[in-house]
């Protein structure tokens, strides 16, 4: 009978009731297990154990605008996922300093979390990560009383496998993964994840420092679910992976926007809302899924346990939801955004035509990934 893995053995404690969800994720975490397989087991077991640490901390008074806000906000964020207005905006409103540190990866910000130190109020994570802040106790429910633009939200952003009750999340953002690449540079659009394989363009590659979507594209390419947990599978894009690294010039998620740019990196795996930016720069400089298939994602802003300013936050969550403001985030991020309803802010918009919904969409379509459905984690 072949012996059960250290992880094997923690799975099986997790579902048989055994081990709870936070010493699950503290004690796999501790045996080096990535967020991204740590946050598709906790979603494959979740039920039961309810999300979210338990109650909230009571935020007194139903109308959001009846009780004296604090004078500070601490916000952690991606890097470039802001309008330049969005913040001091808020600031000149509501009377209230903030302050925006970023991030550039989920990893960065879970391991800020954990030190239990952070002081912030608001911080971003994508799905998969938010499913393990979760597990581990670190979030808060948000007070929904507080934030009446709530309904703004388009059904598909609702719901969400990492959030199933809508008790902790404002979506933020949405986009996908696939390849930048610089027109002038290459003899033809790269239309695999081979590319990354291809010597020809050694040194002048990168694939993103970023577990989920690096292990997700090798999957993708071999044609397996980016949720694979089969070892084969999982061991043959862990191989795909190392024989890519050969010729990556690094590992680097939004900041190679500088390098596609000056035309230092040629091909990059990137997300399309940081490329548009950096397509703003360049114009040589392109984004294609590959035909293999790429993911398709959801960033949102949950509220650390510890935050200090829960009002603040609150209201800054409601601000963001007005649909010019919403609006303006997307035109300068060239991300999706998840308000529905319909502005004139919205018509800035076709400065990024060519990177719009239905035509990034398009080929994930063809390979039977609709956006008209609810976005499960992975998708
Ligand atoms: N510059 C902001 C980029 C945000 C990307 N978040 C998505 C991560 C998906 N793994």
């Amino acid at each position: 009978m072949s012996k059960k893995t250290p992880v094997q053995t923690l799975t099986d404690d997790l579902q048989q009731g055994r081990l709870s969800r936070r010493n699950f994720v503290l004690q796999a975490l501790g045996l080096g297990v990535s967020l991204s397989v740590v946050g598709s087991v906790l979603t494959a077991c979740s039920g039961g154990e309810e999300e979210g640490g338990g109650e909230p901390t009571p935020t007194p008074g139903a109308d959001p605008a009846a009780d004296t806000l604090e004078k500070e906000l601490r916000i952690y964020i991606w890097s470039d996922y802001l309008a330049e207005d969005t913040v001091p905006n808020f600031e000149k409103e509501f009377g209230v300093k903030a302050t925006v540190d970023t991030y550039e990866s989920n990893e960065e910000l879970i391991a800020k979390l954990q030190s239990g130190v952070s002081g912030y109020d608001l911080v971003c994570p994508s799905g998969y990560a938010i499913t393990v802040l979760s597990a581990l106790g670190l979030i808060e429910k948000l007070d929904a009383s507080r934030i009446p633009n709530l309904g703004n939200i388009a059904a598909t952003f609702r719901k969400t496998s990492f959030d199933p009750n809508d008790e902790l999340t404002v979506p933020w953002q949405w986009g996908t993964t696939g390849v930048a690449y610089r027109k002038d540079l290459l003899p033809a659009p790269p239309d695999s994840w081979a590319i990354f394989h291809d010597k020809a363009h050694a040194g002048k590659m990168t694939m993103m420092d970023d577990m989920r979507d690096v292990v997700g594209a090798w999957l993708r390419f071999r044609g397996h679910s980016l949720n694979s947990k089969d070892p084969a599978q999982l061991a043959q894009a862990k191989a795909d992976a190392v024989l890519a690294k050969a010729n990556l010039q690094s590992f680097l998620s939004a900041p190679v926007k500088a390098q596609l740019i000056s035309g230092d990196v040629r091909v990059a795996q990137l997300w399309n809302g940081d490329t548009a930016q950096a397509a703003a720069e360049n114009d040589q400089i392109a984004f294609v899924l590959p035909k293999e298939g790429g993911s398709i994602w959801l960033d949102a802003m949950v509220m650390p346990k510890t935050a200090p300013n829960k009002k603040a936050a609150h209201a800054f969550l409601n601000y963001v939801l007005r649909p010019e403001v919403g609006a303006a985030i997307s035109n300068a991020t060239g991300y999706g955004t998840p308000n529905e309803r319909r502005t004139r802010a919205r018509r800035p918009l076709q400065r990024w035509r060519s990177w719009s919904t239905s035509r990034i969409l398009a080929p994930m379509r063809r390979l039977g990934i609709s956006s008209g459905r609810r976005l499960r984690r992975g998708d």
